[in-house]
């Protein structure tokens, strides 16, 4: 029988991964950031942080306010009808109020006064540029990469003049609206000069590869995206079965890029709470599976919202070494499901999988939120190389620096480059 560590060693053991963690660069691989040169876009402070959607859903379920009532108010009020509710008339228990109050405390401030005035007086020494750098110095965020849409109206035209770049702000090529609604995308593309008909014909697709093609290259982008329904299938006939396979899927293959799938999300399941409508169901993932089995050449990175998608995922990424499968998304990064799903991906993978994209909307969650994924991935890292060492297999320092490397971003890495 294998011998358990000692507690000595496992205090050592515990001592060294926390300080991997916590000293190892991350690579935040999909978040809603931009480019401080892209403007308003770029959200931050704690109005935002205070009025972030996972807290809005939280916030409604005490208010006795209609929704439209809320949403015409400012966003300085929205915040303080939510700190009300949900920090001072509640304890913040949740994972999204702890995180204001984690963010709050990583950048010095005292959390206990329970002062909103005096936060926000705190706030106003900054401006969007210095503060990008001192929030992912402070996180140990090496870059981020964004969701960039050209279908977004706001965001296209900066594009199109061009700006400097900010490398630490990677871009990623966002369709939603292209896959999901083909009628209405056809009317866009045609209106920016892609002489795409109705129907699929050999040259429809390729303006519509050219429109990809255009927007890789002026965004620099490194992988295309999507999100999607739970019942997300590829159809023969459908509109979204054609344009992927007839020009999203050859396009990642010209570019060598990898297709990004993030399925699971029921929108709008209570549209009256907008973005905080969003709900989750169960995907089918026979599609993924058919997707990587019939195009080994296309590689595909993948993200499933639903807590019971999660160790099926891992058994077909076993099976195709052409799928990546990455973070703990949106309802699932809470502390008690990242330490469930890193443990059932090390377990079946390795550390040949993605531990966590932050997902972040408000620039200054990226402290929280790598911070609480960081405290879990430790935990159950000592757990398994405690296990190792009951064999008699010592991890080296080395050997748990590359592997945490790993889980942070950098097989991910390694997959972009294969
Ligand atoms: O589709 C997505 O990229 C989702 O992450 C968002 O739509 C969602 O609103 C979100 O912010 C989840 O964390
Ligand atoms: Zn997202």
């Amino acid at each position: 029988m294998n011998a358990p560590v000692s507690e000595f060693r496992r205090a050592a053991l515990t001592a060294q991964v926390d300080r991997v963690v916590n000293s190892t660069p991350v690579l935040d691989i999909h978040t809603h950031l931009y480019d401080p040169l892209l403007g308003d876009l770029l959200l931050w402070g704690i109005d935002e942080l205070l009025i972030y959607h996972y807290l809005v859903a939280e916030g409604f379920r005490h208010l006795d306010l209609p929704c439209e009532n809320f949403w015409i108010l400012s966003k300085q009020r929205q915040a303080e009808i939510l700190w009300n509710t949900l920090f001072i008339e509640h304890s913040p228990l949740s994972e999204a109020c702890r995180g204001v109050l984690t963010t709050l405390h990583r950048l010095g401030l005292d959390v206990k006064q329970r002062d909103l005035p005096a936060l926000r007086e705190w706030f106003r020494q900054w401006n969007a540029e210095t503060y990008v750098t001192h929030c992912l110095e402070l996180a140990n965020v090496r870059a981020v990469y964004m969701t960039n849409s050209p279908f977004d109206d706001i965001e296209r035209p900066i594009w199109q003049k061009g700006f400097l770049r900010d490398d630490r702000f990677i871009a990623a090529l966002r369709v939603d609206p292209l896959l999901t609604d083909w009628t209405r995308a056809a009317q866009r593309l045609l209106a920016w000069g892609y002489d795409v008909g109705e129907g699929f014909s050999p040259a429809t697709l390729s303006e519509v590869r050219r429109f990809l093609a255009d927007w890789t290259q002026r965004l620099e982008s490194r992988y295309l995206m999507i999100s999607l329904p739970p019942d997300f299938s590829c159809e023969p006939d459908s509109d979204c079965t054609r344009l992927i396979q007839g020009a999203v899927l050859p396009h990642c293959r010209d570019f060598g890029q990898p297709f990004a799938l993030m399925l699971g999300v029921r929108r709008a399941v209570n549209p009256d709470l907008r973005l905080a409508g969003d709900g989750v169901g169960h995907s089918n993932l026979d599609t993924i599976a058919h997707l990587c089995a019939a195009h080994p050449q296309n590689k595909f990175l993948v993200t499933v919202l639903a807590r019971e998608n999660q160790h099926e995922l891992c058994v077909l990424a076993r099976k195709f070494r052409n799928l990546h499968p990455f973070g703990c998304w949106w309802f699932l990064n809470i502390p008690h499901l990242i330490d469930e799903l890193t443990r059932i991906r090390l377990e079946l993978l390795g550390v040949s999988f993605t531990a966590q994209h932050s997902d972040a909307r408000v620039l200054d969650q990226i402290l929280y939120k790598w911070d609480h994924t960081r405290r879990a991935l430790a935990r159950v890292l000592v757990e398994k190389y405690s296990d190792l060492a009951a064999t008699g297999w010592e991890p080296t320092a080395a050997e748990i620096e590359r592997d945490v490397r790993d889980l942070l971003g950098g097989s991910f890495e390694r997959f972009l480059k294969t």
